[in-house]
Formats: structure tokens, sequence, C-alpha cells
């Protein structure tokens, strides 16, 4: 069938065809489509060859050359018994996971489930690996290729947990954005994979996993399809702690059947008496809302790191006496390195659930380590019950793959923890951003300077919770004062004449909510004069999105695109429109290694990959041409299961 592929009939290539070509010649355009996805692939890897990465990197180092270890998944037909779901390719069937919380879950309901994990004697732990700590420490840049060769290893050995953070919060926009694959389709494959583990998402309130209200019917159906596709429980946050947004959430979830985890997000400090806009009282007062609205499980989102040991105790028994029966999960960054010892303060306090990320991917700006919390409460009442061996292969698995991803680590400048959070409160995955943007503009002092402006930022704009995407909200002005070198004083009194970022404008016009006690005064009357305003609910007061209209636009351009594509589509139109386009040039990039996906194989290297279970191309950069054809194209030459192929590549140079 190769050989009778259209694009090598003569008298196609000699351009002598009139419009009846394909109907007197279908047989020239049954083209397999592994060969379809294989020369794709081929495209993909020339454009990479010729014109460089394809995703930009962040700096100049370069991914690893090695392939990570997956540790094998024990076989023991004894106790678990051999898989029924025998599969056509005739493999021997594996053992199955072993029952975790989700099987409680599926067969009694998230209240049941609740109940559940608030009976469970030891610690409970929630796995970040998947989402924050790499969102954290590596751009959210980890690609589902290597989530999901290390799924079966989680499934077989962590069926404890009470979940896996492993999708929503940034990586819905990146993995379209940067990585070229379909979130859902993701998101699909782990479940495939890890059936018994719960998952959770990050759903950012009224923002879904944007950064801006939408409609609610965007909202609802975006956690509709969620749980279809997988998706268990739901963390709702919203960036101001606005009731109304977090409901709103709160009811999407709810109503697509999904546990829902209504999150406080939490800022300043209740354990400094002097700190006095979030106290105590603002804590558990927005916990009786949450409790009242319905939210099976209760988080504190500890965004930036700030709740030190003898906060969590105030909060945590402040909470535990009000809401007994509330399971109360606490998440938590590490910027400072106080990480672990305010998770085991939160345990001790009655929290029923704590985030941790695996130790090689924890630490500083992402979660506290796994493996210090398992052992520090190894033989406690608090027993996780992991193991902590398991805890080390697991480890092991990410701190190979971490150095693929070398070019976007956060270690490139990021050396320690760093406990001047406490006065700037940048949460987790902003402050290491903050400092990459200060590295690539190559100004030293840049990230000191905008760590001072950010605490100076947020308390013009009044105090303000700060959580994506309020925190860029903050950040836009930090930067934009660093930059005009302006102090606050001077933002105050030039309020009327400077042209704000856009992100501070629609924050002040009411865009993303209202933040607890009102917007500041008279900031905001000076920079808004006569602009519009949003009062109340920002969703409430936009149209609702017509995603028949949407789907037949999308199907216009893009003739494959399927429901998921329109819900992408819906929260992100033109990343897509982009994303839709790319897989049409190059395919499935996602089942690429990942150092052949961002830099490209070495000339002469051999390398697999596998596009659908039983079907591994096994491909051979052979040469590129030296000299470019009359049109500026190179092209490079391949072996690709024993043929020999070619692609030509306009050079963009
Ligand atoms: C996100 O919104 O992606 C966050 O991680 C907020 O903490
Ligand atoms: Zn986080």
């Amino acid at each position: 069938p190769f050989l009778l592929n259209v694009l090598e009939n003569q008298k196609f290539l000699s351009g002598t065809l009139d419009t009846y070509f394909i109907d007197e010649n279908p047989q020239l355009f049954h083209l397999p489509q592994s060969l379809n996805r294989a020369q794709k692939l081929l495209n993909y890897i020339g454009t990479v060859l010729v014109n460089g990465p394809s995703t930009p990197l962040a700096t100049k180092l370069k991914p690893a050359e090695i392939s990570p270890h997956i540790p094998e998944i024990p076989i023991d037909y004894s106790t678990r018994g051999a898989s029924s779901e025998s599969d056509s390719e005739g493999d021997v069937p594996g053992p199955e996971p072993p029952q975790g919380f989700r099987h409680i879950l599926k067969a009694q309901g998230p209240e049941a489930f609740a109940k559940t994990v608030r009976n469970h004697k030891g610690l409970l732990l929630m796995d970040t690996t998947f989402r924050d700590a790499h969102q954290s420490l590596l751009a959210t840049r980890v690609r589902s290729h290597d989530l999901l060769s290390i799924s079966p290893y989680v499934a077989h050995n962590f069926s404890q947990l009470y979940s896996m953070e492993n999708w929503g919060g940034a990586t819905f926009d990146v993995a379209l954005r940067f990585l070229h694959e379909c979130p859902w389709e993701r998101l699909e494959d782990m479940r495939k994979q890890i059936p018994n583990i719960p998952f959770q998402m990050l759903l950012r309130g009224a923002n879904a996993v944007g950064y801006t209200n939408y409609p609610d019917n965007v909202v609802f159906k975006f956690c509709e399809l969620s749980v279809q596709v997988g998706m268990d429980i739901f963390r709702v946050f919203d960036s101001l702690n606005y009731l109304p947004n977090l409901v709103l959430g709160m009811e999407a979830a709810g109503k697509a059947g999904g546990v829902v985890e209504a999150a406080i997000s939490y800022t300043g400090d209740v354990s400094d008496p002097t700190r006095k806009k979030y106290d105590l009282k603002y804590y558990t007062n927005l916990a009786d809302e949450l409790v009242k609205a319905g939210t099976h499980i209760l988080c504190i989102k500890d965004m930036a790191g700030l709740l030190k040991p003898a906060a969590a105790r105030l909060l945590i028994t402040a909470l535990r006496d009000k809401h007994p029966d509330v399971p109360i999960h606490i998440h938590t960054h590490d910027t400072a390195g106080a990480g672990v010892a305010s998770m085991l303060a939160c345990a001790e306090a009655g929290a029923d659930v704590v985030d941790v990320a695996v130790d090689s991917m924890s630490g500083m700006t992402s979660q506290p380590s796994m493996g210090a919390i398992v052992a520090c409460l190894q033989g406690s009442k608090l027993d996780t019950g992991l193991n902590l061996s398991n805890v080390s292969e697991y480890s092991a698995y990410w701190e190979q793959t971490r150095t693929l991803y070398a070019p976007f680590e956060c270690t490139t400048t990021m050396k320690s923890g760093n406990a001047d959070v406490y006065l700037s409160e940048i949460p987790g995955g902003q402050y290491t951003n903050l400092q990459f943007q200060a590295y690539s503009l190559g100004l030293e002092e840049f990230f000191e300077d905008v760590k001072k402006a950010y605490r100076e930022a947020n308390l013009l704009l009044g105090d303000i919770i700060k959580v994506t995407p309020s925190s860029k909200v903050v950040g836009d002005l930090a930067q934009f004062m660093v930059q005009n070198k302006l102090s606050a004083d001077d933002v105050l009194s030039k309020a009327e004449e400077l042209s704000f970022p856009k992100s501070v404008i629609e924050f002040l016009q009411g865009f993303i909510g209202e933040p607890y006690q009102g917007f500041p005064e008279p900031f905001r009357s000076k920079v808004l004069k006569d602009m519009p305003r949003v009062s109340g609910r920002p969703g409430a007061s936009l149209a609702l999105l017509d995603f028949d209209k949407l789907k037949v636009e999308l199907k216009e351009k893009h003739p494959f695109s399927t429901d998921r594509d329109v819900m992408s589509a819906a929260l992100y139109p033109q990343v897509t429109d982009d994303y839709l386009t790319f897989h049409e040039n190059f395919g499935p990039v996602d089942k690429l290694d990942t150092r052949i996906f961002l830099t490209g194989p070495k000339v002469g290297e051999e390398f697999e990959v596998t596009i659908e279970k039983g079907k591994t191309l096994g491909i051979k950069t052979l040469a590129m041409a030296e000299d470019l054809t009359p049109n500026g194209e190179r092209e490079v030459f391949f072996e690709m299961n024993g043929q020999l192929r070619s692609v030509f590549i306009k050079d963009k140079e």
C-alpha cells in the first residue's frame, strides 16, 4: 500500500490532472491511517530539525539523553487474580490494580466517599506530581507520554491515595498551546491506566480552566464532559474568594456528578494579630458558607505557602470544631521550606488529607515531599499506609524524567527555598514564572524589585487574595511599577494619567468578581473614570455560549474536530484552532519521546514511536540536504520501518 500512495502517482505529481482525478482513482486515496500519521510525524521531525523546536524552550539547556527507567509492577496473580479483560493483541493479561477510594465513590457516590475519608484513621495524601508540581517547577510542560508511562506503577502501588491531582489549572491551556496534545485524550488515557485512584482537578470556579469569567453554560458543560471523560474530584476556588463565583463552580461540579471540594484561598497570617483583614473569623465564616452550599470536602488552598505551623494549628482546630463531619483537605507550596512542618501540624490538628508531591518533584515552589511525610508519620496513629520503598522507586522515575525537561527547569534560577514569600505572598507557580521572566530579560535585580513591588501593588489594590487570575493583576501592576520606576505614592498620585495594564483595569471594573471588603478607593475611581463597571457575579451578565453554532464553525474549518474540541474552543478559541491545524499537519506528536518532541533526533539516531497499541514505527534520521531547493525547501531523509522516506521542509532561516 505504501507505493500506491497518491504522493507517488506520476500523473498526480506532474500536475496534469483534472477535477475528476479523485473520482477516477479512488484507490490512491485509501491511505492507511497509520501511514498518514507516520508521514505527518516525519513532517514534524523534519520541521524541528530544519527550523528548531516547535515549542519555545525557556532556557538554553537541552533535554537529557536518557530513557527513564520505568519500575515494574508486581505480578501477583495469587492475591489479585488475572484481569478478565485480556486484550485483543493477545498480550499476557496483567493483574488488576488493588481497589482504592474510587471504588467507594463509584459504588456509593460522593457523600459516602466523603464519609469514608472522614472516618479514615491515618493521614490521607493527594499526590500533585501530575499537575501542580510540574506546573510550579517545570512551567507545566510535563507531557502525557511521561505521565502515562508511570501510570500503571502508580495504580498498583499507590491505591491508598485520597486522590491524584492530574488535570486542570494551567495544564489544559499548556497541553493545547505548547505541547500540541489534547487534554481530554490525556485524561481519558490516564483513566484507562488508573481505574482505582480518584482523579482530582483544579477548577478556577467561574473561570473554569481559563483566566477570565466564562458564560455559565460553558462552566457547566465543561464539568459535565470532565466527569464523562474520567474526572472525579473538583477543587473549586475563586481568585478573590468571591462566594457567588465559588458557588457557581460548586454547582457545575456537583451537577456533573463530581465530588465537590470547595477551596478557601489562604493569604495573610492568622497567627499574627496585627494582620487584621484575613483573620480567623474571615476563614471560618467563609467555611460556614461553603458547607452550607453543600461542599463534600472543605479545602484550604495555601497557594503561596504562607500557612505556618502555628497558623495551621489555629485554623484547622477552628474548622475541625465547627465542622466535625466535613473532611478537611490542605493544599500548600513549600516556597519558604516550611511545608512539611505545616502539613504535619495540619494533620495533628485534625486535617484528613494533605497535598504532597513525590520527592524528586517536591520542594521549593512545589508541594512538600511525599517521602518526608510518609517517613515522619510511619508507625504513628497518622501513618499514611504508603510504602517508602515504593515512594523512592516512583521518585527515581521522576528524577530521571525531570531531566528531559531541563529547558523549563526552575532550578536554572532558583537554588533554594526563600522565606521572603511571607512578605511578597506570591503564589508558587507565579513565583517561578516571575523569576524566569527576570532571568530571560537579563535583569538580575529585576526579580528582587518585582517582589518588593508585588507587595506594594497588592496593598494598592486593597490587599486582595492572590491566585490565578487575581495574582496576574498584582504581578502585572508590580512589573508596571518596576519598569516605569513608579513608587506606590506615584501610582496613587498619578492614577488618572497612567495607562495601567489591561488586567488591572479589568479587575477594577469588576470583571473577575468583587474583592472582600470592596474595591480600593479612591484608586478605583481615579483609574476607571467613566469606564463601565460590573457589579455582582460577572458571569451572570454574560450571554450563554451557542455551542451548536461553535460546532458548525469549527467543523467548517476542521472537519475532523470532535465535541471535545468544541469544548476546548469554547474556552480557548484561538489556541484550539492552532492546535487542530497543528495536528492536521503534524499528527500525533504526543506519542514521541520527550527529547525527540522538544529538540528532534540526532542525525543517524534510531528511535521508535508507538502511535497506537500494536503500531510501532521504527524511524532513523539519515541526513539533511545541504542545499535548498529553488523554492527554499530543505529535504530531510529518513528510514521508516525499513523504507526510505523524505520530506521537504521550508527553511525559515
Ligand atoms: C492555578 O490556578 O493553576 C493554580 O495552580 C492556582 O494556585
Ligand atoms: Zn497550588
